[in-house]
């Protein structure tokens, strides 16, 4: 063979054989992340940081735009952990409470007053009993990659400043489309009523609804003061994580070493978006309330006692669920927040 033509044959033995060990990756143009709030928030900040994490660390390769307000899904924020699984959504930061109907596990961060404080919440988001969401919701069809934060959700309202249960009475809250919320202000003697937070804002700043719940971070960005809610009440009765996800697809049609970019992009994003959710709220003197305050919202704090008569009104309501949730899970939780450093 001559030498020139042997070349040539070696070249095309290469490729080929490159081709075999190493598949082209089907990569797509854009990959498309659900939120329900945008970068405006510290919900869609962490969404965008892990973005462009992402982007940089792979040189483009994988491309992430951001679709807040769950436009993928129209709104409808409780189907967004369907519309991960079946493909419908890419990647998603997403709440606890909006996939809790799919995840019944979930649940547990609703529980009424079982995390104390923000280390509680990390004592489960960052120890046993999150490595075990993690393995359910993997099981559920998705990929769990990083822990991040929605935050405390205090409550507000058009009426009174609401000190003891029997304040709630009569009063009509808007809650998310999720079960065990119903219960918790049925329980409170609220009137409680389901909507998505795109319905939620009309519907305070008609009046159609007396109040909500919400992390102060929300309040503040949506400007809640502005739709009647000047009785802010500190009761942090629960707290919401968010969950950074990839759809199972998506996942294995990425090289490994994507693959652990993606993850690792994700945990760096979380660990800064749970600072950006605390800012003004982890600091003793709580600026963010301060700041609240001053736009003529009143903002009650409770006294220990007082918050105990909410404990004590909402406590069939976390009996009932804990077994709904899953006795040895929550009992772990409760394990994990007694033995949390202070
Ligand atoms: O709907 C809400 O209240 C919000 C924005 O906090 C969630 O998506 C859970």
């Amino acid at each position: 063979m001559k030498r020139k033509n042997f070349i040539h044959l070696a070249v095309a033995a290469a490729a080929l054989a490159f081709s075999i060990a190493a598949p082209a990756q089907t990569y797509k143009s854009e990959y498309k992340m659900s939120l329900v709030l945008g970068p405006a928030y510290p919900w869609g900040k962490g969404g965008e940081i892990w973005a462009n994490l992402v982007r940089e660390r792979t040189q483009g390769r994988i491309n992430i735009k951001l679709y807040p307000g769950v436009s993928l899904i129209q709104g409808d924020q409780t189907r967004e952990f369907s519309a991960i699984r079946q493909g419908v959504i890419d990647l998603a930061v997403g709440s606890t409470i909006n996939w809790s109907p799919q995840v019944k596990e979930l649940n547990l961060f609703s529980l009424p007053f079982l995390m104390p404080d923000y280390a509680a919440m990390d004592s489960l988001t960052q120890g046993e009993v999150g490595k075990e969401i993690f393995k359910i919701i993997d099981k559920a069809g998705v990929v769990p990659l990083a822990w991040g934060e929605n935050g405390y959700r205090e409550i507000s309202n058009s009426k009174l400043a609401i000190k003891r249960p029997e304040d709630l009475k009569g009063l009509k809250i808007r809650v998310v489309g999720s079960p065990l919320f119903l219960d918790t202000f049925t329980a409170l003697g609220a009137n409680p009523t389901q909507m998505s937070w795109a319905d939620a804002q009309p519907a305070l700043a008609t009046g159609a609804v007396d109040g909500q719940e919400n992390p102060m971070a929300i309040y503040t960005a949506a400007k809640l003061h502005t739709m009647a809610q000047k009785h802010v009440t500190m009761w942090g009765y629960v707290a919401d994580p968010l969950i950074f996800v990839a759809n199972k697809d998506i996942w294995a049609s990425w090289t490994e070493a994507d693959r652990a970019i993606v993850k690792q992009a994700a945990v760096d994003a979380g660990k800064q978006q749970v600072a950006i959710a605390r800012k003004g709220l982890a600091e003793a003197d709580r600026p963010l309330l301060k700041e609240i305050a001053a736009n003529g919202v009143t903002v009650t704090q409770l006294t220990a006692q007082e918050r105990d008569a909410f404990v004590k009104a909402t406590r069939p309501v976390y009996d009932k669920w804990k077994s709904q949730i899953g006795t040895s899970l929550v009992t772990a939780a409760e394990k994990s927040i007694a033995a949390r450093k202070q």
